[in-house]
């Protein structure tokens, strides 16, 4: 089995992760590295979050490692909330607050196109490789569903009638950004 360190503080992110890895791949959490404190975002795209995180733990541990940045990107609102998504209404991760702003911003609007996109950073002996998921939907005009986390009861992915967050966890792996960025990782590891 291979042993990976995932440089994530996002319980979500590493079961969804974790489920499409399978059973090859130990994945080491932060926790198990000594790194407890928040690794600093401060890149303006989610390349850079992505890169900035998988580099801050290889540079801690000197261990192989990937970190995801994942954002989500709707078009009436020229691609916000972005690389800003964790802290789109506060200074951050209040999943509530903003889907509650979402659907502000969205009142009246009849355009409601918007895309999950993941960018996966993967550090393997010293060098960098990045891979990308990206799934196309819409925002729903309320919430719907209690499953996965974030943005799930808003995001309607494309081709269906149920949100993200409506639908089981094989079913949200098997088509998100996070699912097929992972399956692209899988390709390169
Ligand atoms: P780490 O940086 O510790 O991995 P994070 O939650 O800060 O965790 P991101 O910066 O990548 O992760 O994610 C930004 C936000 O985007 C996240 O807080 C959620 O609100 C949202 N998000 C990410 N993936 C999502 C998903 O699969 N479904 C719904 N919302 C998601």
């Amino acid at each position: 089995m291979k042993r990976i360190v995932f440089a994530t503080n996002n319980a979500h992110k590493l079961a969804e992760v974790k489920a499409v890895l399978g059973s090859d791949y130990e994945l080491v959490t932060l926790k198990e590295v000594d790194i407890t404190e928040d690794i600093p975002e401060t890149g303006a795209t989610l390349d850079e979050n992505a890169s900035i995180k998988a580099q801050y733990v290889y540079s801690r541990t000197g261990l192989d490692c990937f970190a995801d940045d994942t954002g989500l990107e709707v078009e009436a609102l020229d691609g916000a909330p972005g690389v800003r998504s964790a802290r789109y209404a506060t200074d951050g991760h209040d999943f509530a607050a903003n889907n509650r702003k979402l659907l502000r911003e969205l009142e009246g609007k009849t355009n409601r196109k918007a895309r999950f996109r993941t960018v996966i950073s993967l550090i393997r002996n010293g060098v960098e490789q990045q891979v990308e998921g990206i799934v196309e939907g819409r925002i729903a005009t309320q919430e719907a569903g209690c499953g996965g986390f974030g943005y799930d009861p808003l995001f309607v992915p494309e081709g269906k009638d149920v949100t993200f967050a409506e639908m089981s966890a094989e079913e949200k792996n098997a088509i998100s950004h996070r699912g097929r960025a992972v399956a692209a990782l899988v390709k390169i590891l």
